[in-house]
């Protein structure tokens, strides 16, 4: 099914966002499959316009397609096979971001990242080729890039923000862009993010599906549709329902407010919200688009930012993805890179982090470690919630059991585990907790900083 991420029963992506082919397939070999992820979103790996100023090379110059070729900053067609297989090997899959709704905007003109030329004014994409006829015309919609969002036509078929908008009725185009996505089925890829889903029509992305191969190794594509819904606009999120996991967007605000006070993170999922079911939600803290958005979450936040990753991925709601980004400090600014504008590689420090300006949320403790816990402990209910003292803590059922606070704390709890001595997985073992005949335990974090403990039936000292 389109649910199925094919990653043989993990749990967690991470969107390793805007880093080099090269540098994803180490990061699976020496962290990511270790750590037990399940797979990686990576930037799209097609063709997109140079943006060179106003600024230099913005990250977002690759939500702009010029071309089905995958040649990218993050490398090449080549580089990319070798990725997909190398982290395939150690059980991580890779999941492409890819930008179909539209081509490049009709303010933009020159080349691509891979050297075809193109004009978006035009609608002139020499490299796939579309033209003119192949986009929807502006003449339904308000000025350009003014899409009325209590219009569910205008969302569908105008230029989000002017870039151009691809006419899936005519079966040329279904057809070229089928042809792309089955090119990364070939390569191995397991699935798909499907970026502007909300600007495609439900049947539009159905009837696509349906020219898809099946993978090698057998099954659909795992599908991921970026629809925004606050329960405001035209376009419901449930329209996407049945063609794969829709991005929960509402959960990222919920859990930005819930973190605060932990009471209130226990109703994050639902509490008259009409929350996506959790087997249909992609739920994450932030993402690209919002970590540069004022008074959100993200790596910049701390310990705030640490606490809510950590109870998402303890928490038995939804999918989890986790964002992994690159420093930065105005919003428009693009990954670390050289002189010539090459994306720099991702350096790893001796304790373990990353240099370079990458941030790596994805290997701070309490982040990289609890990928495990939520495999361990998947299908398994939040039970057991306590919030006393300071300190949040709740079984997932009678195979996993969690805690966190703001500061140190010691407490004793009832883990819903049956007696042992357990391994402390955010401090990789660093400290134990014994659990007694009745299933209560006392325990401390292993360091004061880190105000996290998990423990999992599996992972007995
Ligand atoms: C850039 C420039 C523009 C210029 C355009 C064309 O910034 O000024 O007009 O290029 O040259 C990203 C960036 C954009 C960038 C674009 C193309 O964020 O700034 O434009 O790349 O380079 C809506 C959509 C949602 C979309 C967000 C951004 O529904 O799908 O807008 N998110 C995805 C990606 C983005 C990406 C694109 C789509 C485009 O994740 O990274 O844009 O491929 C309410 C509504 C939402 C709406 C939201 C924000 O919440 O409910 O539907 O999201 O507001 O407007
Ligand atoms: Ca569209």
């Amino acid at each position: 099914s389109y649910f199925d991420p094919h990653c043989g029963g993990r749990q967690v992506i991470v969107h390793l966002f805007e880093w080099r082919w090269e540098d994803v397939a180490a990061e699976c070999e020496r962290y990511l499959g270790p750590k037990g992820f399940c797979g990686v979103q990576v930037s799209p790996p097609n063709e997109n316009a140079v943006v060179k100023s106003n600024p230099s090379r913005p990250w977002w110059e690759r939500y702009q397609p010029v071309s089905y070729h995958l040649n990218t900053r993050s490398g090449d067609e080549k580089d990319f096979k070798d990725m997909v297989d190398r982290c395939k090997a150690v059980g991580v899959r890779i999941y492409a971001d890819v930008v179909i709704n539209h081509m490049a905007g009709s303010d933009r003109k020159g080349l691509g990242t891979g050297g075809t030329s193109f004009d978006g004014a035009t609608g002139d994409f020499p490299g796939v080729p579309f033209s003119a006829d192949n986009f929807h015309s502006a003449s339904d919609c308000g000025a350009r890039g003014d899409i009325n969002y209590q219009v569910s036509s205008q969302v569908r078929n105008c230029d989000l923000l002017g870039l151009r908008d691809l006419d899936y009725s005519q079966s040329y185009v279904l057809n070229k862009v089928a042809a792309y996505l089955n090119k990364l089925i070939d390569l191995g890829v397991a699935g798909f993010r499907v970026d502007a889903a909300k600007h495609m029509w439900p049947d539009d992305i159905s009837a696509l599906q349906k020219k898809l191969q099946d993978l090698p190794e057998g099954g659909k594509p795992f599908f991921c549709l970026e629809v925004i819904d606050f329960d405001s606009e035209a376009v419901k999120d449930r329209e996407y329902f049945s063609l794969g996991y829709v991005t929960e967007f509402r959960y990222h605000q919920k859990v930005k407010d819930g973190v605060s006070s932990f009471n209130r993170l226990k109703d994050v999922q639902d509490a008259g919200w009409s929350m996506v079911p959790s087997d249909k939600a992609l739920v994450f803290v932030d993402n690209h688009d919002t970590q540069r958005q004022m008074g959100t979450l993200n790596y910049k936040r701390g310990d705030q930012y640490k606490r809510a990753v950590a109870f998402t991925l303890a928490n038995d709601y939804g999918l989890v993805r986790v964002m992994s980004s690159f420093s930065f400090r105005r919003k428009d600014e693009g990954p670390p890179h050289e002189a010539d504008y090459s994306i720099k590689s991702v350096s790893i420090n001796s304790d373990g982090t990353c240099g370079n300006r990458w941030v790596c949320e994805h290997r701070w403790n309490m982040i990289g470690n609890l990928a495990r816990f939520r495999t361990a402990v998947h299908g398994e209910k939040v039970t057991n919630w306590v919030y006393r003292n300071r300190v949040l803590s709740f079984s997932r059922g009678h195979k996993g059991f969690f805690a966190m606070s703001r500061t140190d704390f010691t407490v004793t709890r009832d883990t819903g585990l049956p007696a042992g001595e357990y391994c402390d997985l955010i401090s990789d073992c660093a400290m134990t907790v014994s659990v007694d005949t009745k299933g209560s335990a006392t325990f401390s974090p292993a360091h004061s900083s880190e105000p996290f403990v998990a423990i999992i039936t599996e992972e007995k000292a």
